[in-house]
């Protein structure tokens, strides 16, 4: 059997120090666990990953959170450690849920190994290990080793590092990020800013939570952050994906002394505060601009900014620089949030209503457009802007999409296009999704053409990147991703829409390779030739959707039919770059056509490196 990629992802790693003469280093490395090994690689943007490292996971003895309060000198504060062979490989997590999800991932693949009885629960550092003080490196453990514990039997959250999920329930308070207000029996309202402890997260979106009155409810878990002292997400000045560019944007609209944002720095796990001032420069002339400081740490993790001013956490450091500039431009008096920190969209309306009552909905004459299974209109469930798509007789398998649906709705992140539930007893039937003011993409890129930065091109791509990389890790097959299946928010984030829904489409034209409506253009080889699809084939797609975005909306293709593409296809010919797209963003596309599937990358690996290339 093919050995599976069952988690994989961006993480620093210490050196092995095999020999003596070893040195000390940490890098960051692309690490991928099979079910057959765990493996590292380089990765540099635009360059395929260099394989550095492979560790066979019969040799692996020992898989730990590392305990320690050792000061760790690169961007990720979460280690855990792999004993192996004769080695220690010390592996540093971004956070504590990223940690746990590889911990169990790989005591879970571990768990039948000849494992050592007891382990080190600290580091090895300066010739002793710092738990027991033996000077032996190869000195047996001090602690006994639990292969079950933190190796929870639930299967592992659907999306690996682009996600927030929780790690030990057990304990976890949370505070709301917004007001919910319950839509159906068994939901609880929160309170933006009240505490509540969570009671169960079966539900990938629906926790159980319990308020300060001892009620318990469902409540969307999107809506929730965990409460812990550095946890920045609950602040309205942190803007964790704004990039630069888009930070002095704001900060300029914003146009007051003082206004400032805090964000994720283009470097791994650092942060940046970008601040606005009006002062006078050197030169003595009005001079308004951004000033970008890092938010560093000192040996025994404190921070500080300009000047050695320490804060145990990052809220901390703030709010002193809210009231004193020590060092900086200008205080920071305004934060400054993005205007789409507002509620993100649920999985469906309630945690136990898919199906939706007509009473509930109106529908406005306008129509948004038309798709396979019929016009699309806007509508209004309760309050709430819906697209609804009129699903015109004989055009969908009812039943099959009915069974699929509740799978379907339960798909939710900020990338994907939320199914909201399904009208029935409509007729005809009717699906209600998310509101996209700006339509479709391929509209959008044709409508602005010649007028998109680069820096927007490269973002469009990422946002679909990682709402894929979503899909995948979910293993839920698109098997029709273009440009015309995104569509574009009102705060132009581009999302992916209609996925897995040509199951459910009767007419041959459209699903049969041989059909006139078949998107051959978009399709891999092996889907063509024998319907084979798979998140490898839908990166196929995903190449010719990058293609479209840097070709603003131009057909791929544009002068050939169908029959002469498959030709051009088997005879090794790719679509040429587009003349805006950078080298970089080009061999990626190249990488996603691969004749073989297993040869292109996933749909992680590049989103990391499509990150990378936004970060340049
Ligand atoms: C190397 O240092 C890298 O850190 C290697 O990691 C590491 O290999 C080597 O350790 C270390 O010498 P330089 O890059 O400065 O040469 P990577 O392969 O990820 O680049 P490990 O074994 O940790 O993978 P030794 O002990 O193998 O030399």
């Amino acid at each position: 059997m093919n050995p599976r990629v069952i988690v994989e992802g961006m993480l620093f790693k210490k050196s092995q120090q095999k020999r003596r003469t070893s040195p000390c280093n940490y890098k960051l490395r692309y690490f991928v666990l099979s079910t057959e090994d765990l493996t590292y690689f380089e990765c540099r943007p635009g360059k395929k990953p260099v394989l550095k490292g492979c560790i066979e996971l019969s040799k692996i003895k020992c898989v730990e959170i590392v305990y320690s309060d050792v000061s760790i000198p690169c961007n990720y504060k979460y280690p855990f450690q792999v004993a192996h062979d004769n080695y220690h490989l010390y592996i540093f997590a971004p956070d504590k849920d990223c940690r746990q999800r590889w911990v169990r991932a790989l005591k879970e693949e571990t768990k039948n190994n000849h494992l050592f009885p007891k382990y080190h629960p600290n580091f090895w550092v300066d010739g002793r290990w710092k738990c027991c003080q033996q000077n032996d490196k190869m000195a047996p453990g001090c602690s006994e080793y639990d292969p079950s514990k933190n190796a929870s039997k639930k299967p592992l959250p659907p999306t690996p590092d682009l996600q927030r999920r929780f790690s030990d329930p057990a304990e976890m308070v949370v505070v709301a990020l917004h007001d919910f207000v319950p839509q159906g029996d068994l939901d609880l309202p929160l309170h933006k800013h009240q505490e509540y402890i969570v009671i169960d997260t079966a539900d990938s979106n629906w926790w159980t939570v319990q308020d300060s009155n001892g009620c318990k409810g469902f409540v969307p878990c999107s809506y929730l952050v965990e409460k812990s002292p550095n946890n920045l997400e609950r602040f309205e000045w942190y803007n964790k994906d704004m990039t630069r560019a888009q930070a002095e944007q704001r900060l300029f609209k914003e146009d007051k002394e003082g206004a400032f944002t805090v964000r994720n720095s283009r470097q791994a796990g650092v942060y940046t505060v970008s601040v606005f001032t009006k002062s006078l420069g050197s030169n003595g002339e009005n001079n308004p601009r951004v000033k970008h400081y890092q938010i560093r740490e000192s040996e025994g993790a404190k921070y500080y900014l300009a000047e050695k001013y320490l804060f145990n956490t990052i809220p901390d450091l703030i709010h002193y620089h809210q009231h004193n500039a020590a060092g900086l431009i200008t205080r920071l008096r305004h934060p400054v949030s993005m205007s789409h920190n507002r509620a993100p969209k649920t999985a469906g309306f309630s945690s136990d209503k898919w199906e939706v009552d007509p009473a509930d909905l109106t529908l406005d004459d306008a129509e948004l457009g038309s798709g396979q299974f019929g016009v699309v209109l806007l509508g209004h469930w309760r309050e709430l802007k819906v697209a609804v798509k009129m699903v015109r007789a004989g055009a969908m398998s009812e039943e099959d999409f009915k069974e699929e649906a509740r799978v379907m709705m339960k798909l939710s992140h900020t990338k994907l296009v939320q199914l909201y539930g399904v009208c029935t007893q409509h007729a005809p039937m009717c699906l209600l999704f998310e509101f996209m003011e700006h339509g479709c993409l391929s509209d959008y890129l044709r409508n602005h053409r010649g007028s998109l930065p680069q820096g927007t091109l490269l973002a469009m791509c990422v946002d679909v990147c990682e709402g894929m990389a979503y899909l995948e890790s979910a293993n839920f097959i698109h098997r029709d991703l273009a440009a015309r299946n995104c569509l574009v928010s009102e705060n132009h984030v581009v999302k992916v829409s209609d996925f897995g829904m040509t199951r459910f489409v009767l007419d041959d034209q459209y699903t049969s390779s041989q059909g006139s409506k078949f998107p051959v253009k978009w399709s891999a080889p092996e889907v063509i030739q024998y319907s084979k699809f798979s998140s490898k084939s839908d990166v196929w797609s995903f190449g010719v959707l990058i293609w479209e975005v840097y070709n603003e909306g131009r057909m791929p293709y544009e002068n050939r039919s169908n029959g002469e593409v498959v030709e051009a296809l088997s005879a090794g010919l790719r679509l040429h770059k587009p003349k805006i797209a950078p080298e970089a963003v080009y061999q990626l596309m190249d990488w996603s056509w691969k004749e073989k599937p297993e040869d292109r990358p996933s749909f992680t690996l590049l989103f990391h490196q499509l990150l990378a290339l936004s970060e340049l």
